[in-house]
This record gives structure tokens, C-alpha cells and sequence, in this order.
């Protein structure tokens, strides 16, 4: 057996994939990577020692062509956060088009970035997981709306980006969580937030761009409506 050079620790799902922007590139990018499961509420010890100081997963272990994904080598890379790695496996593979050649598109992948990362997802994680008032994310999903082209398949243009990659998880989610009103906010909070985003005149062009992005095979592959019902029966139930 060949070892490749892409080690890719990415968290353990009962089955399937994980819901992950990284994921989503890396099958975009067609890209030949050894998966390593991590379980994240039982991490192994020497995932924090050998691979990610801060112990939380999408990370990658490069160019240690021979290394045990348990003890990759020490001189190959280990990076991580899923903004770098979004960044990575574009500059690996750039035939993919996750990034285009033109500088003023490249900008806007990384504009688009940085707003799902500053103005989304806070917001979605407060009202998610604290129960706090879903009107900044609505807000934010407004100013996502904004950016996107009025008429073109994905974030920037007819090719899909790594833009596209990092929104994707986070969308899929909120469809799924508030559709099924799972999350630590009140009974009943859920819905609305699905109706306003996923069904509204208002939220239309959200719609469409993610019509488009969750019919990619990349997306479908990696999001198991399934399994992500059943765990979000036990993380959100309410007592
Ligand atoms: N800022 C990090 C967040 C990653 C993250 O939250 N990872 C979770 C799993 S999706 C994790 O590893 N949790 C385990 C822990 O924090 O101990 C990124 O974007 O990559």
C-alpha cells in the first residue's frame, strides 16, 4: 500500500462523511487524501502532541510520504484551521478553479470568506447553541444575500470556490437544524428562521445559490441528512 502525501484528520461521523468546508474541497479538487477519523469527544493524546496543538480537527499532515497518520513524520507540515485549509488545498491544486486566476476574483473568494467567517457565523452560533435572538443571523444571511452575484451559479461566477466550500457546511445545517427545530434556543424558535431564510420572497436569491451549491455531489456526499437528525436528537433535546 502507498502512503500519499495528504493526511487529512477530519471528525469521526457514525457514517459517511463529516459536514465540513475542507471535505467538500478536497472532493471538488478530486484530490488523493488518506481520511483519518478522529472521535472528538475522545480524542486520542498524541493528536494535540503530533498534529494540532489545539486538538480540534479539519487539520492536515503534508509531505510525509511514509508517515503513520498516528506519528507522521516531524518534518512534514501540520496545518490547520478550515479557512487555511480551504486556502491549501486550492493553492495544491489549481486546475481545480476552487480559486481562480484572476486577482480581482481571487479578492472576492476571500471577501466572501472573511464575511462568512466575521458576520455568519457568530451569529448562527449564538442563536444555535446560547438560545440568543436569531436576528443577527437572519441580518447577516441578508448581507450574504448581497454579495452574491444576481444571476451566477455560485459566490463568484459560474465556478464553484473554496467561497462556496466554506458557506456550504453552515447553510445545510441551518436548513436542517431549524427546519427540524434542533438547537438550545426555545421551543418552537427554530422554524420560523427556516421559513424566513428558506422560504421567503425576501431570502429568494439565498435560495437559488443554495439549490445550487447542495445539489453538488461534493455537498451530498458529505452531508448525511440522516445521521445528522439523529445526533441532533441527543446534542438538542430538550428536558
Ligand atoms: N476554528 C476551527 C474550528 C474547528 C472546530 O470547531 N472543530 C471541532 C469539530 S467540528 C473540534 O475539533 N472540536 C473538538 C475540540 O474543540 O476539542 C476551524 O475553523 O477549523
Amino acid at each position: 500500500m502507498t502512503t500519499p502525501d495528504i493526511i487529512f484528520y477530519t471528525a469521526k461521523v457514525r457514517h459517511g462523511l463529516p459536514v465540513c468546508s475542507a471535505e467538500i474541497a478536497f472532493q471538488e479538487a478530486k484530490a488523493d487524501v488518506t481520511r483519518y477519523w478522529i472521535d472528538v469527544a475522545n480524542k486520542p493524546e498524541w493528536f494535540a502532541a503530533r498534529v494540532n496543538p489545539v486538538g480540534q480537527v479539519p487539520a492536515l499532515v503534508y509531505g510525509s510520504p511514509k508517515s503513520d497518520p498516528e506519528n507522521p513524520s516531524p518534518g512534514s507540515a501540520k496545518i490547520a484551521e478550515s479557512v487555511v485549509l480551504l486556502e491549501f488545498v486550492a493553492d495544491l491544486y489549481p486546475d481545480s478553479g476552487l480559486l481562480p486566476k484572476d486577482p480581482v476574483e481571487r479578492a472576492r473568494v476571500r471577501f466572501f470568506i472573511d464575511a462568512v467567517s466575521t458576520k455568519v457565523f457568530p451569529p448562527f452560533f449564538a442563536f444555535l447553541y446560547r438560545g440568543e435572538s436569531p436576528d443577527a443571523f437572519i441580518a447577516a444571511a441578508a448581507e450574504i444575500q448581497e454579495l452574491l452575484p444576481p444571476t451566477a451559479q455560485f459566490a463568484v461566477g459560474d465556478h464553484f470556490t473554496i467561497a462556496d466550500a466554506a458557506l456550504a457546511p453552515f447553510l445545510g445545517r441551518s436548513e436542517l437544524y431549524f427546519r427540524n427545530d434542533f438547537g438550545r434556543y426555545g421551543e418552537g424558535a427554530g422554524p420560523p428562521v427556516y421559513e424566513e431564510l428558506f422560504r421567503s420572497e425576501r431570502f429568494e436569491r439565498l435560495q437559488k445559490y443554495f439549490a445550487n451549491i447542495s445539489s453538488r455531489e461534493s455537498f451530498k456526499n458529505s452531508f448525511d441528512t440522516e445521521y445528522l437528525i439523529a445526533r441532533a436528537k441527543t446534542r438538542f433535546a430538550r428536558h
